[in-house]
């Protein structure tokens, strides 16, 4: 089933970020980027592939603070 994410991201200052940050969401198998902006991101994931934890865990792994919004 597919599942709707908006992830708020602290650290996020730049479009070098943006950049950094949709390259992360997009690394992460059954993920759909639909829009970064500075300090937040929307996504679309498939919940066979992948978790809301998993994708905030990615996100954070390149060194922002990613917290699930809905
Ligand atoms: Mo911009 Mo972001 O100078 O990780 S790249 S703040």
């Amino acid at each position: 089933m597919r599942n709707e994410l908006t992830l708020s991201i602290e650290g996020m200052h730049c479009e070098a970020c943006v950049r950094r940050v949709t390259a992360a969401l997009q690394g992460v198998e059954g993920v759909k980027v639909g829009s970064v902006e500075v300090g937040s991101a929307k996504t679309t994931f498939d919940s066979n592939q992948t978790s809301a934890e998993e994708i905030a865990a990615a996100v954070n792994r390149i060194g922002f603070s990613a917290h699930v919004e809905k």
